[in-house]
């Protein structure tokens, strides 16, 4: 398996990512499986603690020193289905006004220290990306769990870390109306 060097410096993160151009480099396209595979073997404990690695369920292209658009994402869902993606140019092309967030708060493979508090977030999302899985433009409709991770992600192509959207003042503030996750 590859593995990958994940980024930390928190200045390296801030930088907007640069789209990609298609149709997708064979290049891009092996790398973005690799990603996915290294997620996948991430979530097996022995392969974890052999290599000390975090298991992840998502990865985006600049947290392995790549600034383009890309992010791959791997999820087991509560059935025990592999929800796999490899997506190029993300885009939320619609949202829920309502927001979810989970309740023990976020965490990031890049961020060392653990930073508490709710990271409210839309409860749905749909996205339209080209995926190297289906090898091509699909569009998402995400809630739950995978709506939370799929934003995560492009907010590091923004340039964004969970910390950012953690209320200053009260980080455990409540909102009226958000689904805790
Ligand atoms: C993660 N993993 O991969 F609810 F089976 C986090 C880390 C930082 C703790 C490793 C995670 O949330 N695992 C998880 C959660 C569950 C059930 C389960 C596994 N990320 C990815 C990341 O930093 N990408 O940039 C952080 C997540 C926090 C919310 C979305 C992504
Ligand atoms: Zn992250």
């Amino acid at each position: 398996m590859e593995l990958f060097k994940i980024v930390t410096d928190k200045n390296e993160l801030k930088k907007r990512c640069q789209e990609v151009e298609m149709p997708l480099d064979e290049e891009t396209k092996t790398l973005l499986l690799k990603m996915i595979d290294y997620l996948k073997k991430s979530q097996d404990d022995e392969i974890a603690k052999k290599y000390d690695i975090r298991p992840g369920v998502g990865l985006a292209a600049n947290q392995i020193g790549i600034n383009k658009r890309f992010l791959a994402v791997y999820i087991i869902d509560d059935k025990g289905n592999e929800i796999k993606y490899g997506l190029v140019n993300p885009v939320i092309t619609a949202y829920s006004v309502q927001e979810s967030y989970i309740s023990n708060g976020e965490g990031c493979l890049s961020v060392k220290e653990d930073v508490p508090g709710y990271v409210y977030r839309h409860a749905k999302i749909t996205v339209r990306a080209y995926d190297v899985i289906e090898d091509k433009i699909i569009t998402i409709k995400a809630k739950g769990f995978l709506s939370i991770v799929l934003q995560h992600e492009i907010d590091h192509l923004n340039g964004l870390l969970y910390t950012d959207r953690i209320n200053k003042d009260n980080p455990f503030i409540e909102k009226e109306d958000a689904i805790a996750l």
